[in-house]
């Protein structure tokens, strides 16, 4: 059984419960009190489960691996079906792939920063992370926008992977970062979308279209 190591509320934990919920994968939720508890900074949490005190984990069968982008590698290569679209077996496709896992990391560094600051009162450089937030949007709007124009919906090719789930979250919430979205259309479409997929899954911040 797939154990996830997750905190409701984490935009990096929701990418894992989000792609098991498409992959059909059964799995068991281990919560874990972030704030106020700061239970992923405990001695017990630090030295069992990640020296790095970040959330999320997932743990199958006792194969133990953190990181949310790594887990999305490990679960699409693993338990996807055999030419599925979430990490297709294709060297170009691939390459695209970790460009996107290396900016969902940016998100992470910057969007989910500010909301972290502005939700509990965490730390951080508010303007630098503003502006490094935007650039990800930017980005991704950009990409976005070309794409549409080949007839391509998603970030690294025409069926959605796991760059479109690394990236998404942290796009979706970032109006909890207080950052306008509105100036971003193609990435906007691209959420609608995202939540529109049949079998998609909410978290708090981020709709379910069907409810
Ligand atoms: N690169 C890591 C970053 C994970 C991360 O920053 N997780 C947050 C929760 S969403 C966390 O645990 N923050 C506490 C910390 O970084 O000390 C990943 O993608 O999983």
């Amino acid at each position: 059984m797939i154990r996830l190591y997750d905190y409701e509320l984490s935009g990096n934990c929701y990418k894992l419960r989000l792609l098991m919920h498409w992959l059909g994968l059964p799995f068991e939720r281990v919560p874990v009190d972030f704030h106020p508890g700061r239970a992923h900074k405990s001695d017990a949490f630090v030295q069992n489960v990640n020296p790095l005190g970040q959330l999320p984990v997932l743990d199958d069968d006792g194969f133990v691996l953190r990181d949310a982008q790594a887990g999305l590698v490990y679960l699409a290569s693993r338990y996807d079906t055999p030419g599925g679209h979430w990490y297709p077996d294709d060297a170009q496709a691939r390459g695209r792939i970790q460009l996107w896992l290396s900016t969902a990391d940016d998100l992470t560094r910057s969007i989910s920063a500010v909301r972290l600051h502005h939700s509990f009162g965490l730390p951080a450089d508010i303007a630098r992370c503003e502006q490094q937030g935007h650039t990800a949007l930017r980005l991704l709007d950009d990409t976005l926008a070309e794409h549409h124009y080949r007839g391509q919906s998603w970030l690294a090719g025409r069926e959605p992977s796991i760059a479109d789930i690394a990236c998404f979250p942290y796009a979706a919430l970032a109006g909890e970062a207080r950052l306008d979205l509105r100036c971003y259309p193609a990435l906007q479409a691209w959420i609608h979308a995202m939540r529109h997929r049949p079998g998609f899954i909410a978290m708090p911040g981020i709709i379910d279209p069907a409810l």
